[in-house]
């Protein structure tokens, strides 16, 4: 009689428990910025989970110190599973290398270095000075990708770029502008008058919304769509999510469900302001925010000073939600970090039609925007191209 093969799966034991550190670390989306997503596992010397903690911002203890503090005892002589190095400085809280040292755990597993300057390998330098075992690597890929936003921010106090658009095959994001059965609120009709992506594309906008401390758009999709921009997950977050809208004339709609909307989570940078619309704008809890213009010569604000803007305000996240102009706009400023396209399997061809980025576009092949190290997504229909145009760690 032939034999079946067994098929065996080969998870390591260290990718099993950083698989679970990282599901840890996740639950800390949209609460830890502007901190790093950490979870933390410990096991006693049997190899036994005794502790496991994820950190928050608002709940101040680092990851490893949660886990250690519910392993007590039992984390004497195991090991610490955890996707980022402990830090080895004075924060908001101590030196978590130093409570690791004295749980007296013999073994530390860690995804990813520390890419805050202050820490960046030193952590894991005195753990092996002190006799521990360091191992580094394990499922890096996946928690450099979910911190991210977190390594750009800390090297660079920029938030991270993201340029998202949904668009048919042919890279257009609107019918012409005026042609639309179903003009919006504001009554001049545009992308929204009839979806072009799927429900689950747009279900993932929402996730990418959830994780990102702010979403940006031009004032000319509040005139054609009038867009909320909320994060509708329902999932918990520390910060609202910050609506920032670049308008450089102050056109911005009073009537408009964003205004009608604002919290003080509203922010629009502006180059010319008059003083009476801008008091109105601030009336209904808007902050004005006035910076040059941009070098492009196109009368738009300095995206590099809006990126410097909302570092300073500790956001390390922004996804760009276009239009057209905004897109180009970020695209030629070279600030964009990455791209999260949805496209779906529709043709609306024509010149009147608007494409992805319009302005001038770039006039050679030599200087298109190269996006790299692409994965391709499926969302229902449609699929997503996301992809870097910047390393966030280099
Ligand atoms: C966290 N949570 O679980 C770990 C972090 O200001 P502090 O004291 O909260 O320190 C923040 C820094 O600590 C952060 O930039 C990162 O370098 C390091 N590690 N941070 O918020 C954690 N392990
Ligand atoms: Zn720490």
């Amino acid at each position: 009689m032939q034999r079946t093969p067994r098929l065996v799966t080969t998870t390591s034991t260290d990718e099993h428990f950083m698989r679970r550190a990282l599901e840890l670390a996740r639950k800390g989306t949209a609460l830890a910025s502007p901190n790093p997503c950490v979870g933390a596992v410990v096991l006693d010397s049997g190899g036994n989970i005794v502790g496991e903690g994820f950190h928050t911002y608002a709940g101040v203890k680092h990851a490893e110190v949660l886990a250690l503090e519910a392993a007590g005892e039992k984390a004497r002589g195991g090991s610490l599973y955890l996707n980022l190095e402990p830090c080895c400085h004075e924060g908001r809280t101590g030196p978590c290398v130093d409570a690791v040292l004295k749980a007296g755990i013999k073994r530390v597993v860690v995804a990813m270095r520390d890419p805050n300057p202050l820490v960046r390998g030193k952590s894991l330098e005195k753990l092996r000075g002190a006799g521990v075992e360091a191992t580094e690597g394990v499922l890096q890929d996946e928690a450099r990708k979910l911190n991210e936003a977190f390594a750009k921010y800390i090297r660079t106090k920029l938030p991270l770029v993201t340029l998202k658009a949904g668009m048919t095959l042919d890279g257009k994001i609107a019918p012409p502008p005026g042609e639309s059965a179903y003009p919006s609120a504001l009554g001049v009709g545009g992308a929204s008058a009839g979806w072009i992506t799927s429900m689950e594309a747009r279900t993932h906008v929402q996730e990418l919304r959830h994780a990102s401390d702010a979403i940006l758009v031009g004032v000319g999709t509040i005139v054609a769509d009038d867009p909320l921009l909320t994060d509708r997950t329902g999932l918990e977050r520390r910060r609202p999510l910050v609506r920032v809208i670049l308008d450089s004339r102050l056109r911005l709609p009073l009537e408009s469900r964003l205004v009608k909307t604002a919290r003080h989570d509203v922010l629009v940078f502006c180059s010319f302001a008059e003083e009476k619309k801008k008091q109105q704008l601030e009336e209904r809890g808007i902050r004005v925010v006035q910076v040059p213009l941009g070098p492009g010569g196109d009368g738009r604000p300095d995206l590099s000073k809006v990126l410097e803007h909302l570092g300073a305000m500790e956001i390390t996240s922004l996804i760009i939600e276009g239009g057209t102009l905004v897109n180009w706009a970020a695209l030629v400023a070279g600030v964009v970090d990455k791209v999260f396209l949805y496209y779906a399997p529709k043709i609306l061809a024509g010149t009147g039609s608007v494409p992805f980025a319009g302005g001038r576009g770039f006039r050679r092949m030599s200087e298109a925007a190269y996006v790299r190290n692409i994965s391709l997504h499926r969302f229902g229909e449609d699929f997503a191209v996301e992809g870097y145009i910047r390393d966030p760690y280099l």
